[in-house]
């Protein structure tokens, strides 16, 4: 039996001012060219694209060394996490189009915001080179995309973006997958958080697929909604150039695919968030490409049917 089509909502958030360097705001254009839309238009999806947001800075904010362009990134931060949680509390399913990994700080919030109304715990799957797990107090660069995830679990302190009486995700809920780049604090962060860490290494010793499967029984068993964020430095530099955080050792293609078809056959997945494509630094479209692709995949592109896999 087949499951019900939510319909799509596509949200730009044309933000770099998280990265040390330009060009993942040409990321949502990219996306688009390489049809993201229409990809998902043919697998039966009703597609809407809400275009990019364009916040002005938040001068309510300070300007701090060790957090840099909190006001750029905080204004796009909080538009993401309203226009999220508005699109998932009316049915919808929001894909996110970066952007810098920062805008997780956004589209987490308003999932995790959208999840407790409903009374659901919300999961993520973090697919990563990085642990995304620094503060502005242990932060080796002072860029923010390094730290989303231990905003959005509440373990990062920062200038207030949002109102205090917002959920934060529970690190023991928060599943990282392709982990090669960890710096020396955010180890041990990760580890006395209880992040659940799978990495390089432990793809190699069980394989994608026995892990993800368990990932998503502990979701099932939980009745939780699933957020996937995607690192395009999740997947090999290889596979995926256009990045500007690349390291070696990465994702191979069937590799990520395959999470995806087993994600797609999961029923789970509320919320995509496709980040850090740089297209500057791409070759000829390959990378956005691959990531349509994996989309694709995501909501129900496949070679044969499959039995389903028993509960
Ligand atoms: B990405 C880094 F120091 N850890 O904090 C940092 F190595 O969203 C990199 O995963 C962060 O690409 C990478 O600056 C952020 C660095
Ligand atoms: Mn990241
Ligand atoms: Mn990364
Ligand atoms: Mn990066």
């Amino acid at each position: 039996t087949e499951a019900a089509k939510p319909p799509i909502t596509l949200i730009g958030v044309p933000m770099e001012e998280g990265s040390g360097r330009r060009g993942a705001a040409m990321g949502p254009a990219a996306l688009r060219i390489a049809g993201i839309d229409t990809a998902l238009q043919d697998l039966g999806y009703a597609v809407t694209d809400n275009g990019d947001i364009r916040p002005v800075p938040a001068r309510d904010l300070p300007a701090l060394r060790n957090a840099l362009n909190l006001q750029m990134v905080g204004a796009f931060v909080r538009e993401l996490e309203a226009k999220t949680y508005e699109v998932a509390s009316k049915g919808g399913l929001p894909i996110i189009l970066g952007g810098d990994h920062a805008l997780s700080m956004g589209s987490v919030a308003g999932m995790a915001r959208h999840a407790a109304e409903v009374g659901r715990p919300l999961f993520v799957l973090w697919l990563d080179a990085h642990a995304d797990f620094n503060s502005p107090e242990t932060s080796p660069s002072g860029n923010m995309h390094g730290m989303p995830v231990a905003h959005f679990c509440g373990r990062a302190e920062f200038a207030p973006i949002f109102p205090a009486d917002r959920p934060f995700v529970e690190p023991s809920h928060v599943y990282q997958l392709g982990i090669r780049s960890v710096d020396p604090q955010e180890r041990e962060l990760v580890r006395d958080n209880g992040v659940n860490v799978f990495d390089m290494r432990a793809i190699d010793e069980s394989g994608v697929g026995a892990i993800v499967n368990r990932i998503i029984d502990n979701v099932r068993a939980a009745n939780g909604l699933l957020h996937v964020s995607f690192d395009v430095d999740f997947l090999d530099p290889d596979v995926a150039p256009g990045v500007g955080t690349t390291v070696p050792g990465g994702a191979t293609f069937r590799e990520a695919h395959l999470i995806m078809e087993l994600l797609c056959d999961s029923g789970l997945v509320s919320s995509l968030d496709l980040v850090e494509l740089n297209p500057f630094l791409d070759d000829r479209g390959k990378s956005a490409r691959v990531l349509v692709e994996m989309t694709a995949s995501l909501f129900g592109r496949r070679i044969f049917d499959r039995p389903t896999r028993a509960a």
